[in-house]
C-alpha cells in the first residue's frame, strides 16, 4: 500500500505562507495515496512558475521543463510509456499565455494525461504582473491603468475544442480537490482541472475569504453534465456565484486508440530491430 511518506521530498519549499499552492499540493499527494499509485509509476511534468515548482515538492518520477512547454513534454512521455500515470502542473501564466497554442492543440489530440492549472489570476513568481485570466481593470506594477484585454476563459475554450474531462476546483477545498483529481487520472483521456488558487502575496482581489463566500459544488445532486449547453452555463458562470465540479465529461477516443502502432503496446515495449531500421533507411 502507497503511504504520504512514500511522496516526501527532500527539498525546501519555499512557497508563500497561506499560498493555495499547499493545498493543491496536498489534494494531488492524498490523489495518489488514495489511488494506491507508487512513485515510480508516476511522472509529474511542470513549466516554470510557483506552480512549475509543484514536482520539486513530490518524490517521483519529474521533469521541470520549460516555460509553457509541459504538454508536449507529456504527450511524447505518455506515447513512449502508457503504463506511466502522467500529471501536469502549469501556471494560468505558463499554460493559457506562454503554454497557450499547446494548450489549445494538447486537447485536440486527447492525450491521456491530466493536467492541474494552479489559476491564481496573476504571474507570482515574476511578482505580480497581470495573467491570461486577470480581470479586466486588475491594477499591478505594469499595467498601471488596469487589464484592457479580456480575460481567457479555458473551462469555455477546453468545451469548444471538445474536451472530454473539464472541471473547476478551488484549492481551499482539499478533499473535493482530491476527488477530482482521482476523477481526472481515472478518466481515459485529456482531463483538465481548472484550480481557483489564492497568491497572498500579489492577488489581493480573488483571496481564500473572496472564493469561500462564492463557490459551490455543481456536482452535489450527483449529476455531472454531458450536455455542452448545459456545461456552457457553468463554464461561464463567474461573480456572486462560481461553480466547481466537474463540469464536462464524456469519454472519447484517445490519441493512442486512434494510432495502430501505439494501439499494440506502448513504445517502450517494441523490439528494436536493426536489420528493419536498415531497409526503411535503405529506401529513403
Ligand atoms: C520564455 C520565458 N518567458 C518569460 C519568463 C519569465 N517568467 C517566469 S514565470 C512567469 C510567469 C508565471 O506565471 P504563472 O504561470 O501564472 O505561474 P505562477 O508563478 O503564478 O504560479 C514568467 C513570465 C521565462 N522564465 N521564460
Ligand atoms: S507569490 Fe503567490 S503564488 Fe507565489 S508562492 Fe507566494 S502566494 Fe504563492
Ligand atoms: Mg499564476
Amino acid at each position: 500500500m502507497v503511504d504520504l511518506k512514500d511522496y516526501k521530498s527532500l527539498y525546501e519549499n519555499k512557497w508563500c505562507p497561506g499560498c493555495g499552492n499547499f493545498g493543491i499540493l496536498a489534494a494531488l499527494k492524498d490523489a495518489l495515496v488514495k489511488m494506491d499509485i507508487p512513485p515510480q509509476n508516476l511522472l509529474v511534468i511542470s513549466g516554470i512558475g510557483q506552480a512549475g515548482k509543484t514536482p520539486h515538492f513530490l518524490n517521483c518520477n519529474m521533469f521541470h521543463g520549460l516555460h509553457g512547454r509541459a504538454l508536449p513534454v507529456a504527450t511524447g512521455a505518455k506515447i513512449a510509456n502508457h503504463g506511466l500515470t502522467v500529471v501536469v502542473n502549469s501556471g494560468d501564466g505558463d499554460c493559457y499565455g506562454e503554454g497557450g497554442n499547446h494548450f489549445l492543440h494538447a486537447i485536440r489530440r486527447n492525450v491521456d494525461i491530466t493536467l492541474l492549472v494552479h489559476d491564481n489570476r496573476i504571474y507570482g513568481l515574476t511578482k505580480g504582473q497581470a495573467s491570461p485570466t486577470s480581470d479586466l481593470g486588475t491594477v499591478t506594477k505594469i499595467q498601471p491603468h488596469g487589464v484592457i484585454s479580456q480575460p481567457f476563459n479555458p473551462l469555455a475554450v477546453a468545451l469548444s475544442l471538445g474536451a472530454g474531462f473539464v472541471a473547476r476546483a478551488f484549492s481551499g477545498k482539499i478533499d473535493h480537490l482530491s476527488q477530482l483529481i482521482q476523477e481526472g487520472i481515472k478518466f481515459k483521456g485529456f482531463s483538465l482541472i481548472d484550480i481557483l488558487q489564492p497568491c497572498v502575496s500579489f492577488n489581493f482581489v480573488n483571496t481564500h475569504d473572496w472564493y469561500n463566500q462564492r463557490v459551490y459544488d455543481l456536482n452535489q445532486a450527483g449529476s455531472v453534465p454531458d450536455n455542452i449547453d448545459e456545461a456552457m452555463k457553468y463554464a461561464t458562470q463567474w461573480g456572486e456565484k462560481i461553480p466547481i465540479g466537474i463540469i464536462y465529461k464524456k469519454e472519447k477516443p484517445t490519441f493512442t486508440d486512434r494510432i495502430d502502432v501505439l494501439r499494440q503496446g506502448p513504445l517502450n515495449s517494441r523490439v528494436y530491430d536493426s536489420k528493419r531500421l536498415k531497409t526503411l533507411l535503405s529506401k529513403l
